[in-house]
């Protein structure tokens, strides 16, 4: 993607962990790199299709002045969130944070730290089986929606579901949403735990009734395996409840490890479920 770069921006501020730093204030270099896409503006020399690099000068400059931070990481971390939620046409964010003036007791050039943050393409299957199951669903995609440092971009249709798994239980309601976030894959699996629960989720039995599931289907193109979280979701592709919905917002979505689309994912569940039925050549 396109950037716009600002470099080492001057600002007097006083974030630092002796009372010293927070009291007389020191200099800080700012330095910004914005992924932006300039296409449009280039083509029709027209600032309303960028980002107004004074304006994000003038913005840095206030929101370091007029906060302060022990350490230069919150600095950063807090002003990249800034940038990201301010400005909508910005994607992401590299942002240097240096203190030529640290107080360390050694003679040095400066101390600095540099992050990287964007915003990141997530699918979720939304399911239920108890109580108000649409109900739920709506009020789980409500609740996403309200979060800051997420953007419900589109939501499937909903559709009723036998029980997969295990089969002596209610039938489901299932759908799939598309969003961005600047969550990490953890602290979202956490705001879906915590979604999950405000309905009153119980977790008695695995794969048993449940009032609300929000699971991550894929997470940019991540592969991710850890005790808590696997991504993309293991099962997806035996999952017609998942394919469904997901092909409908995302037909061209591609699955990491598959290398196939959703929409090529279901036919070729629909295929197998065909042929294990006993039409022996099922559909291509
Ligand atoms: N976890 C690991 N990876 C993920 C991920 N990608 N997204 C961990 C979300 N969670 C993930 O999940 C158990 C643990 O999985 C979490 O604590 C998390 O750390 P859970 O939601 O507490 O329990 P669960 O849902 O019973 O287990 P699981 O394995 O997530 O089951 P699924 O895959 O959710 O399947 N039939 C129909 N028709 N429709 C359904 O929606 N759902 C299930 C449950 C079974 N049958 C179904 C449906
Ligand atoms: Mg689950």
């Amino acid at each position: 993607m396109d950037k716009i770069r600002i470099e080492n921006l001057e600002i007097f501020a006083n974030h630092g962990v002796f009372p010293e730093e927070n009291r007389l204030g020191q200099k800080f270099l700012v330095s910004m790199e914005l992924a932006v896409n300039t296409r449009e503006a280039g083509l029709k020399d027209d600032l309303e299709r960028s980002v107004d690099y004074g304006e994000v000068c003038h913005f840095a400059s206030d929101f370091l002045k007029n906060h302060t931070y022990r350490l230069i990481e919150a600095a950063s971390e807090r002003l990249a969130l800034e940038l990201l939620l301010k400005y909508k046409p910005v994607r992401g964010v590299r942002l240097a944070v240096k203190k030529p003036w640290a107080p360390i007791g050694l003679p040095l050039e400066g101390v600095s730290v540099e992050i990287v943050r964007t915003w990141h393409k997530v699918y979720l299957a939304l399911g239920s089986n108890m109580g108000d199951k649409k109900q739920y669903i709506a009020r789980g995609i409500e609740r996403l929606g309200a979060l800051e440092k997420c953007r419900v971009l589109s939501v499937s249709d909903l559709i009723e579901t036998k029980p997969y798994g295990v089969t002596d239980q209610d039938d489901f309601v299932n759908g799939c949403l598309e969003m961005e976030t600047l969550y990490t894959p953890e602290e979202l699996l956490d705001k879906l735990h915590e979604i999950e629960n405000e309905a009153d989720r119980k977790r008695e039995r695995r794969w048993g009734p449940r009032t609300l599931d929000l699971d991550i289907l894929l997470y940019d193109s991540e592969i991710i395996q850890t005790p808590e979280l696997i991504v993309p979701h293991t099962d997806m592709a035996n999952r017609h409840f998942v394919l469904e919905p997901l092909a409908q917002i995302a037909p061209y979505v591609v699955h990491p490890v598959f290398l196939k689309t959703a929409r090529q994912m279901l036919l070729e569940l629909k295929n197998r479920n065909r042929k294990e039925d006993g039409d022996e050549d099922g559909i291509v």
